[in-house]
């Protein structure tokens, strides 16, 4: 899928989706397609740090993703739907002073099709937000989102607040976004981190016996 990749990365967004649709018209599996856009969107990161790229491409980047999901969902939930009783609560967000969230909208579309009943509290979550929350919610899961390095922060404050408030043991926390590895993890002090939406997926089922 060269073609899907170049066009998304040339900006050619008319190109981009209409291949996107025939893509899925011929049965390539949703998922597959998603990675296709990750991967682009990794490289016009890139271009945006060597500084080729600027602002508004990013804003372009993020509404070609938006389109992009709204075609490959109906896909995905088709394919995998769940459709059972609730597996688990999954309280989710993109923490203080992060905006970016069509991960963060991915990973609530994979949860909730897998079985979470899910409580998405946007972008720019502080922790107060996510402890009041989690206590009228009572997750059994929260997840935090965060793309920026500065995110960690953020991250890390929440499982502080989720300690001070005495929830830190009744809760597992999971952080997702493309900069996260282990030592971030450790830093914020979270039971798992993921670079992609279906390990968290997978991570999470296994939390609650699934
Ligand atoms: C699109 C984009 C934007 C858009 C966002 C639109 C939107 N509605 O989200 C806009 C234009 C708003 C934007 C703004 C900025 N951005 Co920006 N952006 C990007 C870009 C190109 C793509 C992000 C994306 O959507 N990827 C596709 C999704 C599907 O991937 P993902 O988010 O990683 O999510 C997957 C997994 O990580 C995982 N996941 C994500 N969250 C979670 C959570 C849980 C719980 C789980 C389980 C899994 C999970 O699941 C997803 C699916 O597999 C990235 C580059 C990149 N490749 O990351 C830069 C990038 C993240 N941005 C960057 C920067 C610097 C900025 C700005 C500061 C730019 C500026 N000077 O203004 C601002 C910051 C605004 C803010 N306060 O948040 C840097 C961050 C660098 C850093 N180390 O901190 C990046 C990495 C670009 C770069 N290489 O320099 N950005």
């Amino acid at each position: 899928m060269q073609d899907l990749l170049n066009a998304i990365v040339e900006m050619m967004e008319d190109d981009a989706l209409a291949l996107t649709k025939k893509y899925l018209a011929a049965g390539t599996p949703p998922l597959q397609l998603v990675d296709v856009y990750k991967e682009a969107l990794k490289v016009i990161g890139e271009r945006f740090e060597k500084g080729t790229y600027f602002v508004p491409e990013l804003i372009l980047a993020g509404e070609m993703m938006n389109a992009a999901s709204s075609l490959i969902k109906p896909y995905i939930t088709t394919e995998e739907g769940h459709g059972g009783e609730k597996v688990g609560r999954f309280l989710l967000g993109t923490v203080e002073g992060d905006i970016h969230d069509i991960g963060k909208g991915m990973v609530g579309m994979l949860m909730d099709i897998n079985g979470f009943e899910v409580k998405d509290l946007g972008v720019d979550v502080s922790a107060k937000t996510f402890i009041e929350e989690a206590k009228r919610f009572q997750p059994h899961i929260i997840g935090l989102s965060g793309l920026l390095t500065l995110s960690f922060d953020s991250m890390r404050q929440v499982v502080e607040a989720l300690r001070e408030a005495g929830m830190r043991d009744t809760v597992k926390v999971i952080i997702g976004g493309g900069q996260m590895d282990e030592h971030a993890c450790r830093h914020v002090g979270a039971d798992a981190w993921v670079t992609d939406a279906v390990a968290g997926v997978k991570r999470a089922l296994e939390w609650v016996g699934k």
